[in-house]
């Protein structure tokens, strides 16, 4: 097996009984794996809500004991979840800019040729982190130095090496958003802080609570999926050196390109929900208040769905992938990170010949039923110059 492979744990149990069982803190969940079941339950807000009393329960592994501060929109159900993402939307929209993409094909050109000139590197944290961080500075419209703080965090705001909720860790980034906060207050610039903090939603200003949890979202959520969608990508096109060079001859493939290899990366494996009523899935009792979950990464490798699930096919016509998620929540950072993805991939083409994995260690979720490889914790690659 090829070691930029992502295999599909979920395919016995997702043909079998339509879900799998996990015991996250003894708080179980039940993964919805097939595409049909993950598009239903997403689009049922109704009896599947992100909101809730217990804020940061709807994330596997649930984060109840270290997050207080309600994530925006992310943790709030319609109706209200219009009006903040109304007024998100067009921000997000930003990297369609030719200006933002300008400046993110300079940062991307810079980890690109450090890593050719070095020509061996751990890509996660000397290539991929780097890379999101200062891609963020565009995102949140705040000087490129800020990113170096944001790299000494490390790949996970919420996770350390020997634990995988570390709540010292998170009041890191908690202490520091409110500090900005501050600062933005005292001296408004034209940063997301700023820019929200002068903001109303349904007629009312923005409070410092709803600013920080729009900030902890975007810190917490668009990093490891980053992360990895870079760091597998480099893997993929080291050991599939003809599909680096098709994406050469054959530029007009990139966006379909891109897509799959999201599809088939499949960054964000889960995420959950909590059922109002009594109801199920695929035939299951799901009772009040227990939470389920959409396994998107079990939904993108759906045999019903997609033919040769389990291959990546560049140029596949027709990709209806749950990746960024479906319905209401989907994925507000979508735009940047297609962005990324795609001056990533236009540079390694224009830049890079070839690369050689040397050495890595791959990054296994442990969800109990299933053990999920998303990426890498650590891949040594070989970079050799066009
Ligand atoms: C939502 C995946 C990058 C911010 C989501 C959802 C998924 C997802 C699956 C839906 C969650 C749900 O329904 O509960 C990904 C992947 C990414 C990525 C695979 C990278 C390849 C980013 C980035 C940001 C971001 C870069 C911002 C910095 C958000 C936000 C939401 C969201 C704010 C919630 C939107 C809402 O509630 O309306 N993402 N994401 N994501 N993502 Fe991403
Ligand atoms: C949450 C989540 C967002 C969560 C859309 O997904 O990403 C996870 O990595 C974070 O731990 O807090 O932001």
């Amino acid at each position: 097996m090829k070691k930029s492979t992502l295999p599909d744990p979920f395919k016995e149990a997702r043909q079998g009984k339509g879900i799998g069982e996990m015991n996250d803190q003894n708080d179980p969940v039940k993964m919805v794996l097939g595409h049909k079941d993950v598009r239903r339950c997403a689009h049922n807000w109704k009896t599947f809500q992100s909101g809730g009393d217990e804020v940061g329960r709807i994330v596997v592994p649930s984060e109840v004991h270290i997050r207080d501060t309600r994530q925006i929109p992310f943790e709030v159900d319609p109706p209200e979840h219009k009006g903040f993402r109304d007024l998100l939307d067009p921000w997000f929209k930003r990297p369609l800019e030719e200006a933002y993409q300008e400046a993110l094909t300079k940062i991307i050109d810079g980890v690109v040729d450090e890593a050719i000139e070095k020509g061996n590197l751990e890509v996660v944290e000397e290539f991929s982190l780097k890379l999101q961080s200062r891609a963020l500075t565009l995102l949140l419209n705040i000087p490129f130095e800020e990113s170096d703080l944001w790299i000494s965090w490390g790949t996970h705001v919420f996770r350390s090496e020997d634990t995988a909720l570390d709540g010292d860790k998170a009041n890191i980034l908690y202490d520091y958003i409110d500090a900005q906060i501050d600062k933005a207050i005292e001296n408004p610039g034209e940063d997301l802080y700023s820019v929200l903090l002068g903001s109303e939603v349904d007629g009312k200003k923005m409070t410092k609570e709803e600013v920080k949890g729009v900030l902890i979202l975007t810190f917490a959520g668009g990093r490891d999926t980053v992360i990895n969608a870079v760091t597998n990508s480099i893997a993929y096109f080291a050991d599939h050196p003809e599909s680096l060079k098709r994406l050469r001859d054959e530029p007009e493939i990139m966006n379909t390109a891109i897509e799959e290899l999201i599809r088939y990366f499949s960054p964000l494996t889960q995420m959950g929900r909590v059922a109002t009523q009594d109801t199920q899935v695929c035939e299951h009792a799901v009772k009040a208040q227990s939470r389920i979950s959409m396994c998107w990464a079990s939904a993108n490798r759906d045999e019903r769905v997609f033919e040769n699930a389990n291959e990546v096919i560049l140029d596949r016509k027709v990709n209806p992938h749950v990746a960024f998620g479906f319905g209401t929540h989907n994925c507000l950072g979508a735009t940047h990170a297609r962005q990324i993805m795609k001056i990533l991939l236009t540079t390694l083409t224009q830049k890079v010949e070839s690369m050689e994995i040397i050495d890595c260690k791959e990054n296994i979720e442990d969800l109990d039923e299933f053990k999920r490889k998303v990426g890498f914790d650590s891949i040594q690659v070989k970079f050799n110059k066009l």
